[in-house]
């Protein structure tokens, strides 16, 4: 077995090789960037070494750097993970000179899958299944169009470099060729430095649906069945899914059978995926599924198969690496139950998907109910740097159904503040009903964009509930009975109490009182809510409105909260009544975004002074540039934001030192 393993890999990835290689008694080396010095991967190794500034291409990305990492603490082996330096066969041949094994598959065989028209020449070759088309070299426009004729209409138009879809132009007929063909080749020129294209017959009702194969250095090769990866959004997976709904037994054996062809036909080692494409226009046919690319690298979406199957394929990495012989021959390798993946990432779906950075403040993800698979913890920054994936929520069940219903379950417990994510977003896909059908398509998250994306307004009594939270009216006025009854927190009088709140920068009024035990009414921006409420965690409550319980979590900031709750989740400011319009206008503490954009320039440090008008952000927001300027003398308080960090709409930036001082402590502002 091997004895130290180098991850050159960060974030979930890194974490989850450590932790296998730790299992099976392997010592571990962690690299790390500027950005990563305090990273989860880093404290969990064995070792770490710092290789570079936050950029990839200075860190991440710096072969000669890692491999020397991997000298200096004497690893004889290399796991790249997925990115990075994963499918660079020069990587992998200067690991293997350097007298360092690199696990996964030889130099060749990434080579070999490296150019779509190369790997699907040789696949036809090897007797697998390819899309219908045109993959040679000739690229005369005249010679093109006429092989897109003998294809028949309509056509897709691929770089033979390409991925992630760029330079794909579908052409509907001969009379749009020549342009659409013209501008695919100067995308991948610009994209790939290589302009060559390959013309393919058009699939309407794609499904992606890829094997997992696995070979040693014996020539043994295996498939561990499919994953479904066909909910998709700018060809970026979603949800992927294992086994694939509505697969024939017929299909899945010819699926295992070419993956295992085309495996064996570049004498393959380590773990690798083989895309296909099948066309789903009259349900999953056995004949109707071709190669569209082979993956040299573990995948993003394997923890799927290894619920399924059981196999940790990390743990068969390394003892395919260190030389042994594949641990299950195929009869050896079944199927059982269901499993869903969630990829949570730090974006924010109500905009456009736009990437989301900062301060993870608060951190709750669904342990008890999935696997998860994270490299953050609560106070962790995402940086603009790296991909901005927090976690994968992994979900298995004796079937479809089940699994499903657990990931809609722990995608509802997830709960972060100061960064924006995806979370209720890919919740609202758990319940979407025709992927609930099992009919996953390409297309399908486009349909229903606006109803996946937009979030449910805050419910009157959630409103209510900040007011009384953010008021301090549930905080326990003694501290020798903090989980008592609500009723004995605080005595309401006859007078209700008030308070404004700031919900996405409109303000509502707020009156509320107790009416009785546990009951309450309020006045939210002038209609009334009766309700209950009664306490079950520390901070969990549950609320009662006509004769409906639901829970809600409360994760409080600094005079400000969120309300976490069917999936939902709400944030709320506290509107400070002392605070005149003219000071929220033009003398206010606070220095926001107006604009989502990027900080380019940050000229301040907390305790300097600053003088009225002096410049001390500059931020790129819709390719202009903007100058935040102090808006009064004063001096800085707090820094919330760095250089290169792309901030949202109302991002706080940068807050002064009150003018007037606090308020006198202890007094209460609603009193
Ligand atoms: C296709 C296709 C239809 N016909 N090829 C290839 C790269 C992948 N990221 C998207 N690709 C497609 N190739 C032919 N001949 C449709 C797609 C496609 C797609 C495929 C699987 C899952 C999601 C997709 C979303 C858009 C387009």
């Amino acid at each position: 077995m091997l004895r130290k393993v180098l991850i050159a890999n960060r974030g979930e990835i890194a974490c989850r090789i450590i932790r296998t290689c730790h299992r099976l008694g392997v010592a571990t080396v962690a690299v790390y960037s500027d950005a990563d010095r305090d990273a989860l991967h880093v404290s969990l190794a064995g070792e770490a070494v710092h290789i570079g500034p936050s950029p990839a291409a200075e860190s991440y990305l710096q072969g000669e750097t890692i491999i020397d990492a991997a000298l200096r603490t004497g690893a004889d082996a290399i796991h790249p993970g997925y990115g990075f330096l994963s499918e660079n066969p020069d990587f992998a041949d200067a690991v293997t000179s350097a007298g360092i094994r690199f696990i996964g598959p030889s130099s060749d065989a990434i080579r070999a899958m490296g150019l779509k028209d190369a790997a699907k020449a040789l696949m036809e070759k090897a007797g697998v299944p390819v899309v219908p088309g045109y993959h040679g070299a000739e690229q005369d426009p005249d010679f093109l169009l006429d092989e897109a004729e003998r294809i028949g209409f309509p056509v897709l138009i691929k770089a033979r470099a390409g991925g992630g879809g760029k330079g794909m132009r579908r052409v509907e007929s001969a009379a749009d060729f020549r342009e659409a063909l013209a501008s695919a080749q100067r995308e991948a020129s610009a994209a790939f430095g290589d302009p060559a294209c390959l013309i393919e017959k058009y699939i309407a009702h794609p499904r992606h649906i890829e094997i997992q194969v696995f070979g040693d250095d014996h020539g043994n090769v295996v498939h561990l069945f499919e994953r479904d990866c066909s909910l998709q959004r700018r060809h970026q997976k979603v949800i992927e899914e294992a086994p694939a709904p509505g697969m024939p037994e017929e299909m899945r054996l010819a699926m295992g059978e070419a993956a295992v062809k085309a495996a064996m036909a570049i004498s393959y080692s380590g773990a690798g995926t083989i895309e296909f494409i099948a066309d789903a226009s009259d349900g999953l046919k056995a004949d109707r599924f071709w190669f569209m690319e082979m993956n040299t690298r573990l995948q993003v979406e394997h923890p799927v198969t290894e619920a399924i199957t059981g196999v940790d394929l990390v743990e068969w990495q390394l003892r395919v690496a260190s030389g042994e012989p594949l641990p299950r021959s195929q009869d050896e390798l079944f199927i059982s139950g269901w499993a869903f993946e969630a990829r949570l990432y730090a974006e924010d779906a109500e905009r456009g998907f736009l990437p989301a950075t900062g301060r993870l403040a608060h951190l709750d993800l669904p342990e008890e109910l999935a696997r998860v698979d994270s490299g953050v913890r609560a106070g962790d920054r995402i940086s603009p740097f790296y991909d901005p994936m927090i976690a994968k929520i992994i979900t298995r069940g004796p079937d479809r159904q089940t699994a499903l219903s657990l990931l809609s379950a722990a995608l509802a417990e997830v709960r972060t503040t100061g960064v924006t994510t995806n979370a209720a977003f890919i919740r609202r896909l758990t319940i979407q009903p025709d992927f609930i059908e099992g009919l996953p398509d390409t297309g399908l998250i486009d349909r229903h964009l606006a109803e996946l994306t937009i979030g449910q307004a805050p419910p009157r009594e959630t409103m209510a509930l900040a007011a009384l939270k953010l008021s301090g009216a549930l905080e326990p006025k003694t501290v020798s009975d903090p989980w008592g009854r609500l009723s004995g927190f605080r005595l309401w009088s006859e007078a209700s109490d008030f308070v404004e709140l700031d919900y996405r920068g409109q303000h509502v009024p707020i009156s509320f009182g107790s009416t009785g035990e546990g009951a309450y009414a309020a006045i939210v921006d002038g209609r009334q809510v009766d309700f209950g409420l009664s306490r079950l965690g520390e901070d969990t409550y549950l609320l009662e409105v006509d004769g409906r319980k639901r829970r809600f979590h409360l994760v409080p900031g600094h005079r400000d909260l969120t309300i976490f709750g069917d999936g939902e989740s709400w944030h709320f400011g506290l509107i400070d009544p002392l605070a005149g319009e003219d000071e929220i206008a033009a003398g206010s503490d606070h220095i926001v975004a107006p604009m989502p954009g990027l900080v380019k320039l940050l000229r301040a440090t907390p305790g300097a002074a600053v003088a009225k008008g002096e410049a001390l952000v500059v931020m790129e927001a819709m390719k202009m540039e903007l100058t935040l300027a102090a808006p009064r003398d004063g001096t800085i308080a707090e820094v919330l934001v760095s250089q290169g960090e792309q901030v949202i709409e109302g991002a706080v930036l940068l807050i002064l030192e009150p003018e007037f001082g606090e308020p006198e402590s202890g007094e209460p502002q609603d009193g």
